[in-house]
C-alpha cells in the first residue's frame, strides 16, 4: 500500500503516525472535524444566520494565523455576545457551589479575582493562558473549531490546551453542539489550574502520541468519561469535575440526580463504553480522587502497545522518543 510519507514514519520496520516532538510542532496539529460546523450542520443554531457565521470566521482567522509563541490576539466581544455569556455565567455560577468539586471552585475564585471572570466580561484567552502557565504550566492556543481527536490529544502531551474563542449562538445560550469559549473557559480552564488534574491530562496526551487509530479511539473515549463527563467523590458526596457537565446547566443537574447510572471509574471499562454527543449521558464514571484516577490510568497506559516510548522534557517542552528493545 502506498502511504503518505507525512503521516507515517518508519522505525525498525514498524509504522506509526507522525506526531509532534516539540511544542512548536503543534502548529501542524490543526485538523478540524466539520461535524458540528455552522456552515454545514443544519441543526446548528447559527446555520441560518449569516452574520453569526461571518463573525465565527473572523474569530477563527485568529486561530488559523496563530503560531506557537505568539500572544493570542484579543477579541472585542459585542454586547450580544456578552449577553449570551452573562446568561450562562449567572445561571451556572449558582449551581457550582453545590455541584462542582472543590478544586474547581477554588480555581474559579482565583479566575474571578485575577483573570476577568465575571458575568459582564468574557475573559481573554491571552490572560487566561498566562494565569494557567503560572499555576500548572498549561498554555492555551486558539483553535477554529472541533479538532481531530489525534491533534487535540497530542497538544495535551505538551501541556497545551487548544481553545475555541468564538461564542455560541445567542438563540441557544444554554447549549452548543460544538465546543465554544463558554465550554472552554467555564468547563475546562478551572480544572487545568489544578496540579494533579494537569498531570492526568498530560499523561492522556503522552499516551496518544503515535498511537494506533484504535488506541486513539479508546483514549478519546476515556477523555470523554473523565475530562468531559467525570464525577468524583468528595467528603462522602459526589461532585462534578468534567467540563461537559460544568458548562451545561441541564446535564450538570442530571448527572447528580438519581436518573443516570453511575459506576466506579475503571479505565478498561470507560475506554470502551458507548457515549452520547447529542443528549445526556446514560452512565457516568465516579473517581475516588484525581490521584486515584491518575494511578489507575498509569496502569492502563502501561498495557497499550507502542513500538517506542516517549519521555517529556519540561526544560525544552519536547518529547524524547526511545526505541523499545
Ligand atoms: N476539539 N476544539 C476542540 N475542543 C475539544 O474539547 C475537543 C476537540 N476535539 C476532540 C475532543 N475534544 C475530544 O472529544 C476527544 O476526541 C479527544
Ligand atoms: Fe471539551
Amino acid at each position: 500500500i502506498k502511504r503518505n510519507a507525512e503521516d507515517v514514519k518508519t522505525t525498525k520496520e514498524v509504522k506509526f503516525h507522525w506526531f509532534p516532538k516539540k511544542i512548536a510542532d503543534l502548529d501542524r496539529c490543526h485538523h478540524l472535524v466539520t461535524k458540528f460546523d455552522p456552515d454545514l450542520d443544519q441543526d446548528h443554531p447559527g446555520y441560518t444566520d449569516p452574520a453569526y457565521r461571518q463573525r465565527r470566521k473572523m474569530i477563527g482567522d485568529i486561530a488559523f494565523r496563530y503560531r506557537h509563541g505568539q500572544p493570542i490576539a484579543r477579541v472585542e466581544y459585542t454586547e450580544e455576545e456578552i449577553g449570551t455569556w452573562r446568561e450562562v455565567y449567572s445561571t451556572l455560577r449558582d449551581l457550582y457551589v453545590t455541584h462542582a468539586c472543590s478544586e474547581y471552585l477554588e480555581a474559579l475564585c482565583l479566575l474571578e479575582r485575577h483573570c476577568g471572570y465575571s458575568p459582564d466580561n468574557i475573559p481573554q484567552l491571552e490572560d487566561v493562558s498566562c494565569f494557567l502557565k503560572e499555576r500548572t504550566g498549561f498554555l492555551l492556543r486558539p483553535v477554529a473549531g472541533l479538532l481531530s481527536a489525534r491533534d487535540f490529544l497530542a497538544s495535551l502531551a505538551f501541556r497545551v490546551f487548544q481553545c475555541t474563542q468564538y461564542i455560541r449562538h445567542s438563540s441557544s445560550p444554554m447549549h452548543s453542539p460544538e465546543p465554544d469559549c463558554v465550554h472552554e473557559l467555564l468547563g475546562h480552564v478551572p480544572m487545568l489550574a489544578d496540579r494533579t488534574f494537569a498531570q492526568f491530562s498530560q499523561s492522556l496526551g503522552l499516551a496518544s502520541l503515535g498511537a494506533s487509530d484504535e488506541d486513539i479511539e479508546k483514549l478519546s473515549t476515556l477523555y470523554w468519561f473523565t475530562v468531559e463527563y467525570g464525577l468524583c467523590k468528595q467528603n462522602g458526596e459526589v461532585k462534578a469535575y468534567g467540563a461537559g457537565l460544568l458548562s451545561s446547566y441541564g446535564e450538570l443537574v442530571h448527572s447528580l440526580s438519581d436518573e443516570p447510572e453511575t459506576r466506579e471509574f475503571e479505565p478498561e471499562a470507560a475506554a470502551v463504553q458507548g457515549y452520547q454527543d447529542q443528549t445526556y449521558q446514560p452512565v457516568y464514571f465516579v473517581s475516588e480522587s484525581f490521584s486515584d484516577a491518575k494511578e489507575k490510568f498509569r496502569r492502563y497506559v502501561a498495557g497499550i502497545k507502542r513500538p517506542f516510548s516517549v519521555r517529556f522534557d519540561p526544560y525544552t517542552s519536547s518529547v524524547e522518543v526511545l526505541d523499545n528493545p
